[in-house]
C-alpha cells in the first residue's frame, strides 16, 4: 500500500542519526576532506557482526593519498553526521545523536601499499580502544571534542603502508542481539619512525566479533536510565590493544606477557583473557584461556567464557 510505505519512508529518514568517520588529523594537522579516506556514502550503521563490509564498511569512496603518521603520533579521526559535516543548519545531530554511547577502537592492517588493497581478508590488530572510563564512553568523548576521536600511533609500530580502521559502536539500543551499530571507515596511511613491532595475533573481519560478545550485547544503562553500565566494567569487542613493551612480541619465548586495562582481550603471552577470542578461522592467536574455557560461537568465532 502506498501511503504505508511512504509513512515507512519518512520514519526511516528521521530516525536516521547516525555517523561516519571521514577525515585524519595528524598532530593537529586536517589532512582534509575525505583525504587518504575509504568511507562510506550512507551514514548507515552495519548491525550484522558478519556482514562482508565489516572490515572498512560499504559503497567506499577513493582516494589517490596515503596520510604519513610517524609512530608516536596524536591521530585524530573526525566523525561527522552525514558525509561533508551537519546536516543542514543547527543539526542537533552532528556529529551523532545524544542517544549513542559505546567505545572508539583502533585497527591497523599491514598491506604492501595503502592505495590499491583491498579490504577484505586482511589481518587486523588493535591499537587504541576508548572504551569507558569514569562513565564517560569513546563516543561522549569525542562528542566533547567537536567529533574528533584522538589517539596516539604507539611509537613501536614497524614503518610501511597500513589500513587504519576507526570503529565507532552505538550501543544505545545493544540490549536485544543484532541491535549494537557498528560505524567505521579506513584510512590509507604510511607509518614512518624506526618501529620494529610485529603483531604475535590478528583477527578477521568480519570473524573478530560475535552478536553475543559482552561487549556487544548489553544493557548499558542503569537503574535510573544512565547510560554508564550501572558503573560495572565494559569488555568492549575485539582482542587486547597491542603492547610495544613486549618488545618482539611475535612469539618468542623472551617476550612477557601483558594485558592492558581494557581487558576483554588476549596478551601478548599465549593464553587469551576472559572473554577473549580463543579460536574460530583466519584466527592466529592463543587458544588456551587464561582463565575460563574456549567456546564454540561460530566458525569464525571461538571466546574463552
Ligand atoms: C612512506 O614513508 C617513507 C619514509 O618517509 C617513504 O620513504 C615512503 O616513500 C613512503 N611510502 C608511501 C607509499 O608513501
Ligand atoms: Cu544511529
Amino acid at each position: 500500500m502506498k501511503a504505508w510505505t511512504i509513512s515507512t519512508l519518512l520514519l526511516a529518514t528521521a530516525v536516521n542519526a547516525h555517523t561516519i568517520f571521514q577525515r585524519v588529523s595528524v598532530n593537529g594537522a586536517d589532512q582534509g576532506y575525505l583525504t587518504g579516506m575509504r568511507a562510506p556514502s550512507s551514514n548507515n550503521p552495519i548491525q550484522n557482526v558478519n556482514d562482508g563490509g565489516f572490515a572498512c564498511n560499504n559503497g567506499l569512496s577513493s582516494s589517490s593519498t596515503i596520510i604519513n603518521i610517524p609512530s608516536g603520533a596524536k591521530v585524530g579521526a573526525l566523525w561527522q553526521h552525514v558525509l561533508g559535516g551537519a546536516q543542514g543548519s543547527n543539526d542537533a545531530d552532528n556529529p551523532i545523536a545524544k542517544s549513542h554511547h559505546g567505545p572508539i577502537q583502533v585497527y591497523l592492517a599491514k598491506v604492501s601499499n595503502a592505495q590499491t588493497t583491498g579490504t577484505s581478508g586482511l589481518s587486523w590488530f588493535k591499537v587504541a580502544s576508548d572504551a569507558l572510563n569514569g562513565g564517560k564512553w569513546g563516543v561522549d568523548n569525542m562528542v566533547a571534542n567537536n567529533g574528533w576521536s584522538y589517539f596516539t600511533m604507539p611509537s613501536c609500530i614497524a614503518p610501511g603502508n597500513y589500513l587504519m580502521r576507526v570503529e565507532l559502536l552505538a550501543l544505545h539500543s545493544a540490549s536485544n542481539s543484532g541491535q549494537a551499530q557498528f560505524y567505521m571507515s579506513c584510512a590509507q596511511i604510511n607509518v614512518t619512525g624506526s618501529g620494529s613491532f610485529s603483531p604475535s595475533s590478528t583477527v578477521k573481519f568480519p570473524g573478530a566479533y560475535s552478536a553475543s560478545d559482552p561487549g556487544i550485547l548489553l544493557s548499558i544503562y542503569d537503574n535510573s536510565g544512565n547510560p554508564n553500565n550501572g558503573g560495572r566494567t565494559y569488555y568492549p569487542p575485539g582482542p587486547a590493544v597491542i603492547s610495544c613493551s613486549g618488545s618482539s612480541n611475535s612469539g618468542g619465548s623472551g617476550s612477557t606477557p601483558t594485558t592492558t586495562a581494557a581487558g576483554g582481550g588476549s596478551g601478548s603471552g599465549g593464553t587469551a583473557a576472559l572473554w577473549a577470542q580463543c579460536g574460530g578461522i583466519g584466527y592466529t592467536g592463543p587458544t588456551s584461556c587464561a582463565s575460563g574455557s574456549c567456546k564454540y560461537s561460530n566458525d569464525y568465532y571461538s571466546k574463552c567464557t
